[in-house]
């Protein structure tokens, strides 16, 4: 089915420390993203790149944290413009690290509470991004985004979340490295937890399917936060957190394609591409074929398939 895809440019990099991910939206749009997703049948609007709403003064009770002003200036930008876009299409915003998704989801939430539907979010990450700005060791906000889309305390001077996500609507999928003050936090919410020992064992199509079958089951609305190092750094090496042991480019085709076949995403991020730490080009054309795999690109069209 044909969607309405609407690039929202986020050159957000105060979120962490490593220089370049800034630069993330230009890569996207220099690999052919929409292109690729011309080429699959949708309507693309690129908004262009936005920019931060006006600095405010806001500080923070932990003094590890960072540019504080600036990514509640994000926040604030993306939100309204996430909620706008979500009347229009299928936003797809290019990041920029994963600070992004503070307003991202913000502006997705606020258009799921109006539209009466339950909001579900899959979030394909090495890291669990479930520190407060009060409990951040490295005061990197782009560790934050989970914790405050779940509703989490610590977020001072950020806009109150608008609909906070039931933490068993969140899931959390390809983790493999979680700070000692988020796994206390995970342990006393249910939000689901698809490590890298879970995929090792079971591989990523059950414990997804059984994901989307909650979502589809309570009619949800679907936002998925693609992280670059939720893949191998041997494939995806253009990112600022590298950690071994992710997950190969067949597994994470496989999650795309598996997602594509739900019809159920109605968001998406991409976020943390550091283009400045990038081989040729090879990880930002990788996350363009990982779009375009989850927006319908298949090795063979057949006419019907069947798993089951
Ligand atoms: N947990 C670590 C911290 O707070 C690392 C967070 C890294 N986050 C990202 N996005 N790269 O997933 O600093
Ligand atoms: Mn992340
Ligand atoms: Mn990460």
């Amino acid at each position: 089915m044909p969607r309405t895809c609407i690039l929202i440019g986020a050159p957000i990099d105060a979120g962490q420390k490593v220089p370049g991910c800034i630069m993330g939206p230009a890569a996207f749009r220099t690999a052919g993203l929409a292109r690729a997703l011309s080429d699959l049948g949708h309507d693309v609007q690129d908004y262009g790149d936005m920019t931060a709403a006006p600095l405010r003064e806001v500080t923070s009770p932990n003094p590890a944290v960072h540019s504080l002003p600036e990514i509640v200036a994000w926040t604030e930008a993306l939100a309204q413009a996430g909620a706008r876009a979500m009347q229009a299409g299928m936003p797809i915003f290019l990041g920029g690290d994963h600070s992004l998704s503070l307003g991202s989801v913000a502006g997705v939430a606020a258009h799921a509470a109006h539209a009466g539907r339950p909001l579900f979010v899959l979030w394909l990450d090495a890291h669990s991004d479930f520190h407060t700005p009060a409990t951040t060791q490295t005061g990197n906000l782009h560790g934050t985004p989970v914790a405050y889309l779940a509703g989490r305390d610590g977020f001072d001077g950020f806009p109150p979340f608008p609909a906070a996500v039931p933490p068993e609507n969140i899931c959390l999928f390809g983790i493999r490295s979680v700070d000692p003050e988020e796994h206390a936090a995970l342990l006393t919410h249910e939000v689901e937890i698809n490590d890298m020992r879970v995929l090792d064992e079971r591989g990523v199509v059950a414990p997804l399917r059984s994901f989307l079958e909650r979502v589809a089951s309570a009619r949800g609305m679907l936002h998925v936060s693609l992280d670059v190092d939720f893949l191998d750094p041997t494939v995806a090496p253009a990112v600022g957190t590298t950690v071994p042991g992710g997950t190969t480019f067949r597994e994470a085709h496989l999650v795309m394609e598996l997602l594509h076949e739900s019809g159920l995403v109605t968001s998406l991020d991409l976020v943390e591409l550091n283009p400045f730490l990038d081989e040729r080009g090879r990880t930002a054309r990788l996350m363009v074929d990982l779009v375009a795999s989850l927006m319908g690109r298949k090795v063979f069209d057949r006419p019907t398939r069947s798993f089951a």
